[in-house]
């Protein structure tokens, strides 16, 4: 797709049921995003099926050294991901390692999570993490809509950066809310796989975000 601010982050182990859902909602959400419950389950081929229904996020957040980021980062692009998500805390090196083994795919940088933990951890950096992916470039970074006030900020100085958002609806996030707040897409993973209908799901929520004009119609 399209007109829409929908990341569906496809958790599911069975290939047949991740494809079969794919191919129900591709149309109307932006992109897919899958994780390594999936790659490690179906094999990294599932990358290039989806590739046929939507631009597909590989969430790898990688974190190693250069030479191993550069390798995980060109298996990704070669089996067609549009996107892939990094971790930006192992430092500058590791970062730029994933740039270049991406080989053109967008890469998104984690600068903030979700779980409650992170608060004691992870998300104090957020600000050397947003210059850090300013000065070399990246497409955009991830924040949290399980934490309004958190992204409110990031929003600020997160300037061109993409922002794409987890933590909606099972993780306590309101996702309209959160492209109010300035999220440019949020990831949902439960609130539609999970769902009785997932096709009325994502439709719903286009509809609401148009009635938001958050969407252009
Ligand atoms: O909670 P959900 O079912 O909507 O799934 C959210 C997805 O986004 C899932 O793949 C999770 O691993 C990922 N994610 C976060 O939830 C929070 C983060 O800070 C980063 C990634």
């Amino acid at each position: 797709m399209k007109n829409s601010k929908i990341i569906a982050s496809l958790d599911l182990v069975d290939s047949k049921q991740i494809l079969d859902l794919a191919e129900k909602i591709s149309s109307d959400i932006f992109a897919i995003k899958i994780n390594w419950p999936t790659i490690m389950s179906c094999g990294v081929e599932i990358i290039d099926h989806l590739s046929k229904y939507a631009k597909v996020i590989c969430d790898l957040k990688i974190a190693d050294i250069p030479y191993t980021n550069e390798k995980i980062a060109g298996i990704a692009s070669s089996h067609g991901a549009w996107g892939m998500i990094s971790h930006i805390f192992p430092g500058e090196d590791s970062l730029k390692a994933v740039i270049k083994g991406a080989k053109g795919a967008k890469v998104f940088g984690v600068v903030s999570m979700s779980n409650p933990d992170s608060e004691k951890m992870l998300n104090g950096n957020w600000q050397t993490m947003i210059k850090m992916a300013k000065v070399n470039g990246i497409y955009g970074i991830v924040a949290p809509a399980n934490n309004q006030d958190l992204l409110i900020k990031i929003r600020k100085d997160a300037e061109n950066l993409k922002i794409i958002s987890p933590g909606s609806i099972f993780q306590g996030g309101d996702p309209l809310l959160t492209l109010e707040n300035g999220a440019d897409y949020v990831i949902i993973g439960r609130g539609i796989y999970e769902s009785k209908d997932p096709v009325e799901f994502v439709n719903n929520f286009n509809g609401l975000c148009k009635r938001n004009n958050l969407l252009s119609s």
